[in-house]
């Protein structure tokens, strides 16, 4: 049994929001042994339950709803008409959801199926690029969400994501779903046990998530809904659920989508034996990631300098890793208080290749400008010695033109890198391939052997193997910079009422003062006041997390 396992191991806190003992030093380790420690995490989602009361990813239970699940999408699948299977979710987990959709979507293209998939972020397209953590909070703006994407369909199956089962904002959705089981079959997917769901009441509403998971798990038994929470362990920053919470959200969504696609178009019925190698193709992905364990603390290295030394980190990206890329370049502002400019992720296309519903969003601000036109523009010419640029490309992707902008990125900075993927049925390396090689002062090179036998291709691998990269990355360059204390995110805006409740319990386990006591400080910070007036005292969290919102640096106030 893992320590976080125990009963008494930080009871009061949910498996998401736990701090992970592997992790208690990361922030005095060196670039290895950070990247040995995500290892260490990133295995724990993988572990068989020794007798703990956690259900894990491959435990029968959970095989079986992932089974179900997939015959539902299946069925969808296959009499498509006026019918959608919703993908939902906030922060990381919306940008998933878009994921997911987008590429399920192609791959019906590309059979000249249609179309059933849409996807639902809190925010709208603007979060996918940049934290908008409020709207999180809006029980009422994700049912309406639904409503809107969901219009005169007849029959949907609603996939919404919490990590930390904790949302409003899916809360929302799934209580409507509740309201509407003519046309809506909801599944959670998230991971904490129900019990540990969040309890705190939302604002205007009857239910809170724990409620609602609880309604669902009822109807689980006569799988009128669907829960799918196995443990994955906490996360080596605590809390930070785009690390071990997106990538179990990946590999579960994938699984289960394709599972339904070859069952939907390839006559192979969905079996839990399929889940189950599925699933144990992306736990050996997870190892052949980490054997260049050394490599990718290069990179981390370089990284962390850059931003030590107030330069950036571009990922230059090519296909969905460059949506990858973006991403993980997005989720550095909720969790390190880092500026867009910081670290930058860029996709070959732009928009283009982007494909998201609300189209090209540039004129939002540079930080919108995401394609590889907008980094020779604006960026190029700027960079210098102090930056590191991060080439993601794999064999299917154009060398030619990695190559030249590999070339002119080092006419900049020597400090240039790449992850690579590909087969070892292309094993030989081309003379493009050497030449980036040359250009880069290190590479990446996964090389995958063998056979995928659940989906034929290397594809979702290599996606999660580079999610694991830039995961590690980014999170390793902000521990160098010294925006960790311990394996905790310092340095992050109160933005909505996870992060205040997150905040407070900081600054409670930091000084070790009375929770009451804690949320004062935090108040009086937030407020910029000594004393805390009558009309703070009685204001929600709501207006708290308004406030914070547009503080620049929340000011120590302890005394
Ligand atoms: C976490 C990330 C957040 C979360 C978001 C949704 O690393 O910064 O944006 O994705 O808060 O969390 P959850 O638990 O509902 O998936």
């Amino acid at each position: 049994m893992d320590e976080w396992e125990s009963p008494d191991y930080e009871p009061s806190l949910p498996v998401s929001e736990k701090s992970n003992p592997f992790t208690r030093d990361i922030d005095r380790a060196s670039p290895s042994g950070i990247v040995g420690m995500l290892e260490a995490c990133d295995a724990q989602m993988f572990r068989q339950d020794r007798g703990t009361n956690y259900q894990r990813l491959f435990d029968e239970q959970v095989v079986t709803t992932l089974t179900e699940v997939a015959k539902r999408v299946e069925l969808i699948l296959k009499d498509p008409q006026d019918s959608l299977v919703v993908l939902s979710g906030c922060g990381t987990s919306g940008r998933l959801a878009f994921f997911m959709a987008s590429r399920f979507n192609e791959a019906l293209k590309q059979l000249n199926r249609t179309l059933v998939y849409s996807y639902i972020i809190a925010g709208g397209d603007s979060a996918l690029l940049s934290s908008q953590e409020a709207p999180e909070d809006d029980p009422e703006l994700g049912m309406l969400s639904l409503q809107k994407v969901c219009e005169a369909k007849k029959k949907v199956l609603f996939i919404g994501v919490s990590c930390g089962l904790s949302a409003p904002f899916v809360a929302g959705q799934l209580d409507f779903c509740l309201q509407h089981p003519e046309v809506y079959t909801p599944v959670l997917l998230g991971f904490n046990p129900t019990h540990q769901a969040r309890d705190e009441p939302i604002p205007g509403c009857i239910f809170t998530f724990h409620s609602v998971a609880q309604r669902l798990q009822e109807l689980s038994q006569r799988r009128k809904a669907f829960l799918i929470n196995p443990a994955v362990g906490p996360e080596a920053i605590s809390g930070s659920s785009r690390m071990k919470g997106g990538s179990a959200t990946k590999i579960v969504l994938e699984v289960v989508l394709s599972a339904a696609h070859a069952a939907a178009f390839s006559h192979k019925s969905v079996a839990s034996e399929c889940i189950l190698q599925h699933m144990r193709e992306y736990e050996r992905a997870v190892e052949v990631t980490y054997q260049q364990k050394e490599g990718i603390a290069a990179v981390v290295e370089a990284a962390g300098r850059s931003l030590l030394n107030e330069g950036s980190v571009c990922y230059l990206g090519w296909g969905p890793m460059a949506i990858l890329g973006l991403i993980d370049a997005s989720e550095c502002n909720p969790t390190f208080g880092a500026d867009y400019t910081d670290i930058r992720g860029f996709i070959r296309g732009g928009y283009k290749d982007l494909n998201n519903n609300e189209g090209p969003l540039s004129s939002l601000g540079p930080e919108f400008c995401i394609g590889h036109e907008d980094f020779l523009q604006h960026v190029l010419p700027g960079l210098a010695d102090k930056d590191t640029v991060l080439l993601i490309y794999s064999q299917s992707d154009d060398l030619h033109e990695v190559l030249n902008l590999g070339r002119r990125v080092r006419e900049k900075t020597p400090n240039l890198h790449a992850v690579h993927h590909r087969t070892d049925s292309d094993s030989a390396e081309t003379p493009q391939q050497i030449s980036i090689n040359e250009l880069c002062s290190s590479t990446l090179d996964f090389l995958w052997c063998g056979s995928t036998p659940a989906t034929g291709n290397f594809l979702h691998q290599w996606e999660l193997s580079t999610k694991l990269v830039l995961n590690a990355v980014s999170t390793g360059a902000h521990i160098l910079k010294g925006k960790v204390y311990r394996n905790h995110m310092i340095d992050l805006q109160v933005t909505n009422s996870k992060l205040y409740r997150r905040a407070t319990r900081l600054l409670q386990t930091l000084s070790g003062r009375a929770e009451s006591e804690c949320e004062e400080a935090l108040l009086k910070a937030i407020y910029g006041a000594d004393k805390l007036m009558k009309d703070i005292i009685s204001s929600d969290i709501t207006a708290h997390t308004q406030v914070a919102r547009n503080a620049k640096k929340v000011r120590r106030r302890f005394r």
